[in-house]
């Protein structure tokens, strides 16, 4: 994909982005196209395109759009492009499930339509009134060329369909515009919105302070669902950048694993706040206090905004949204998955962008983070399963899980690492940047205790593989710190690819020895879950040879120490039902 138009930034914020060296998507665009004239025929491989992550049959597909739950459907809108591979015509396109995981593509749903849509309807959110209909709100573009941007409602022409096929758009759109002072191309993504008890209603818009780089969660308040005014600050701000697709939403109390209504309010519920960060296309979170009479919302780590930045996933995942989902009392999150290839492949696939599986999430024991989990519909595609127990892998061996095809699959594997007294020293110049550290320490680079973990997408003679992995190091106190990286750069032969590094501490206990790992593996996508959730990275990957059934499967130990598999278990994944594909 190219970087679509909202994404090209002013040359001094590229620059910030240089330094800060956190870019992934803007950098790939330019390095692939670049480097990749023509198509390879391995790219156009239909066994590359996902088998259970969600996907429409063709074309463009991006952020995730007013997901919820209604008469006994899910419902997904996404941006989609219905003439092309490439972002742009965007309309938002509408699926449905039972599940979350069996989709049946409907009619789209929201296109440009009325004055004050006319040239674009961009990503917004759903909201379930008292009286049960639901509210949708949504960025309309409403003069050519400009991407200036104001926000609009729809609602369901006929609330007792629950397909929700029709939307009908009242007559008092657009209900809140730039005003005088704000920066009108970078105000959009309005959120679901909240009462907090006290018969007023809140929702949240993204952007960005004019002449800064102060990214806002812009907050606004109504009575009526209807005339919406802005509140004199924002609910937060930072100096990151804009903030696109904000999400904000109660959480249950530390390790309790349901999720709350988003309007559920109480003094002691802790709240989420995330933006999707324009600047480097990772989804970034904080969690914290909110107060609905100061309207202010305060992250409890008060660096949590800018350093020791806390991510859904570190990998291809973002613009990603929250529903609460009354049917099994869980918060739901969706994101978007972009490509790692060229927009030649991209035109060439007819395809590009996928979404992540659906994940549950909620507040870690320790409160200091969100634990996520993929939900679990997605176990009834388990197929065939292979296990493996009790077995030591010594340092430079690695062995291959045998009995089952690999490259559309679920993996779950339970480390034991007997020692962590070979652990590295860790550096404190890298605290801050996981991506970096994995960058050099790839996982052909030896370690004490690791890099061990996962060969994925491998192909007969190794040449191509995936390595997704822990590495353990000690810091100054001799404290262990558990980095899990993705390293897709031995993951395709194909030239001009962008192959990014992606990694992410892991905040566990590793000192029992113990730490998991789950991988859900789908042809061109590989999803992975470390330490039961607390990291999460989804890379894409367009192996050259490690296609369908000469994908393999491998553990290995690139460390000095030990490590066991006390148990690996590896099941083949169905194909679900995908929009009609
Ligand atoms: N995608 C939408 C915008 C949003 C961006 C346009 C994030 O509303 O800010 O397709 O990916």
């Amino acid at each position: 994909m190219g970087a679509p138009k909202w994404v090209v930034a002013p040359l001094a914020l590229l620059l910030l982005l240089q330094l800060a060296g956190a870019s992934h998507d803007v950098r790939r665009s330019l390095e692939a196209e670049a480097a990749s004239p023509s198509v390879p025929a391995s790219i156009l491989s239909p066994l590359l395109r996902t088998g259970y992550h969600f996907q429409p049959p063709m074309n463009w597909i991006n952020d995730p759009n007013g997901p919820l739950y209604y008469k006994g459907w899910y419902h997904l809108f996404y941006q989609y492009n219905p003439k092309g591979a490439v972002w742009g015509n965007i309309i938002w396109a509408h699926s449905v499930s039972r599940d979350l995981i069996n989709w049946i593509a409907l009619d789209p749903a929201i296109k440009p339509s009325i004055p004050t849509d006319q040239f674009g309807v961009w990503s917004g959110s759903a909201t379930i009134l008292p009286n049960g209909t639901v509210a949708m709100l949504y960025t309309g573009i409403d003069r050519p060329g400009t991407n200036y941007q104001i926000q609009n409602i729809a609602f369901p022409k006929d609330p007792s369909d629950p397909l929700l096929r029709e939307w009908v758009k009242p007559g008092y759109n657009p209900i809140a515009i730039p005003e005088a002072g704000m920066n009108a191309t970078q105000f959009r993504d309005p959120t679901t919105a909240w009462h907090a008890g006290d018969g007023l209603w809140r929702m949240l818009v993204g952007g960005l302070k004019p002449g800064t780089l102060r990214g806002m969660a812009i907050l606004y308040r109504s009575r009526d669902f209807k005339h919406w005014v802005r509140a004199k600050h924002p609910l937060h701000s930072a100096l990151t950048g804009m903030w696109e697709c904000p999400d904000f939403f109660p959480v249950r109390e530390p390790g309790h694993p349901d999720g709350l209504d988003t309007s559920e309010f109480g003094p002691h519920y802790k709240y989420v706040l995330k933006n999707s960060l324009d600047l480097t296309r990772y989804d970034y979170y904080t969690v914290g206090t909110y107060n609905n009479r100061t309207e202010r919302y305060v992250p409890d780590n008060p660096t949590g905004d800018v350093y020791q930045r806390l991510q859904y996933d570190y990998g291809n995942f973002y613009a990603s949204k929250t529903f609460y989902d009354p049917a099994k009392n869980r918060r739901v999150l969706l994101g978007w998955a972009n490509e790692s290839d060229s927009v030649a492949h991209d035109n060439a696939k007819g395809w590009a962008g996928i979404h992540a599986i659906p994940r549950k999430i909620w507040l870690d024991p320790s409160g200091k983070q969100l634990l996520q989990w993929p939900v679990e519909e997605l176990d009834q595609l388990r197929g065939k399963a292979v296990s493996v127990g009790d077995k030591v892998v010594m340092p430079g061996q690695h062995f291959e899980v045998t009995g089952l095809q690999s490259y559309q699959s679920d993996v779950e594997v339970s480390f034991e690492v007997p020692s962590l007294d070979k652990a590295e020293p860790f550096h404190p110049a890298y605290a801050n940047d996981a991506q970096k550290l994995c960058g050099m320490k790839n996982a052909d680079v030896k370690g004490g205790v690791g890099p061990f973990g996962l060969w994925v997408l491998a192909s007969d003679n190794l040449a191509e593989k995936t390595a997704v992995f822990f590495r353990v190091f000690k810091d100054g106190h001799g404290k262990p710190l558990v980095l899990m990286c993705s390293d897709p750069t031995k993951s395709s032969l194909t030239a001009g690819l962008y192959k990014p590094t992606f990694a992410g501490f892991v905040d566990t206990d590793i000192s029992s020895g113990k730490i998991s790992l789950r991988s859900l593996i789908d042809r061109s996508v590989v999803e992975s879950f470390g330490a039961g959730g607390r990291t999460c990275i989804l890379s894409r990957v367009y192996p050259s040879m490690a296609i369908g059934k000469d994908a393999h499967l491998h553990v290995f130990n690139n460390g000095v120490t030990d490590i066991k598999v006390s148990k690996l278990t590896a099941w083949e994944m169905k194909k679900p039902m995908m929009n009609g594909a």
